[in-house]
């Protein structure tokens, strides 16, 4: 069992050159699932790896903070457990603040690779372009495949640079559209006056479009509103997935989630506090699966 010890510091680049073979000309040949990996897009990445587990739960990688010495062996047991049930891993906070992005995050991130699973960091970019443009880079750098942004900043100077920055390494950008918590409706759910057209319009509707426009690669809508699903499935249709925060402690319900649009699931202390995770994430998998046509 790997734990506190275990040597998965490669990063992304050095790993690809470990697998590679060097010919006579002195190019390299990579595998081709590494090479496919290395240039997938993020969208095709989630998709090709939801047909592979059979699954389209997102593990939130939220673990409880009363140890945070040892959160880096319990983030590797859980994955160890759950990954043949899931599709892709989200870490928040919880994580990054205590075990720092490069020294303990890149580790996780290693171990995702090697069970080729994509990635995405929960940071909700919400700041001015060029502080949001170093944020999305670091995060990149480290090796995380997406990251979640804030459309509330807008696009100049705002999100612009990171969907820029997605562009040039092939990264993915989800943004929020209607939040999971009772709160949301405050912001997320406020009727604004469109500035360019003057019509009043719900706030989550414009950030729905937004995504359209951006070309975002995915949306959040909590599993908590699935009406607001909905809505949104109705803008985006399957240019833009929905993932669906919410489920299980929450309130949110798998079956309404998916059967109002929603294509990802991302699920944390339903299975990351459960007394059998791999159980609970097994459960949620299968009862996902019934609901997709
Ligand atoms: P669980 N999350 C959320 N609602 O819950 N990123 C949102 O609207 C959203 C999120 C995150 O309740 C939350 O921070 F945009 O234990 C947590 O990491 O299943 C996870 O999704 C939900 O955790």
């Amino acid at each position: 069992m790997r734990g506190e010890t275990h040597t998965h510091s490669l990063t992304r680049e050095s790993k690809t050159v470990t697998h590679a073979a060097k010919t006579r000309k002195g190019y390299y040949l990579f595998p081709s699932t590494i090479l496919e990996g290395a240039n997938l897009s993020f969208q095709l990445k989630m998709n090709r790896s939801a047909k592979k587990a059979n699954s389209n739960i997102v593990l939130a990688l939220d673990l409880p903070s009363d140890q945070p010495h040892s959160l880096l062996s319990q983030s590797i047991k859980m994955l160890e457990t759950v990954h043949p049930y899931i599709c892709a891993v989200k870490i928040n906070h919880h994580l990054v603040l205590p075990l720092g992005l490069f020294n303990g995050i890149q580790k996780i991130l290693s171990f995702t690779q090697d069970l080729e699973l994509p990635t995405i960091m929960d940071c909700k970019i919400n700041d001015i372009g060029n502080t949001n443009r170093i944020i999305a880079e670091y995060y990149y750098k480290a090796g995380f495949d997406a990251v979640i942004a804030n459309p509330f900043v807008g696009w100049e100077e705002g999100l612009q640079p990171v969907f820029e920055v997605a562009k040039q390494m092939r990264r993915g950008v989800i943004l929020l559209i209607y939040m999971s918590h009772k709160a949301a409706e405050e912001g997320y759910g406020q009727t604004i006056q469109n500035p360019k057209t003057s019509q009043l319009t719900p706030q989550y509707v414009t950030f729905a479009e937004k995504a359209l426009s951006w070309k975002a690669d995915g949306a959040v809508v909590g599993a908590t509103y699935p009406e607001k699903i909905r809505e949104v499935h109705e803008i985006l249709g399957e240019k833009v997935p929905i993932y669906s925060p919410g489920v299980g402690v929450q309130g949110g319900d798998v079956e309404t989630a998916i059967k109002a649009g929603t294509r990802y699931l991302i699920v944390g202390r339903t299975i990351t506090i459960s007394e059998n995770p791999t159980e609970t994430a097994k459960h949620i998998r299968d009862a996902a699966k019934r609901c997709v046509k």
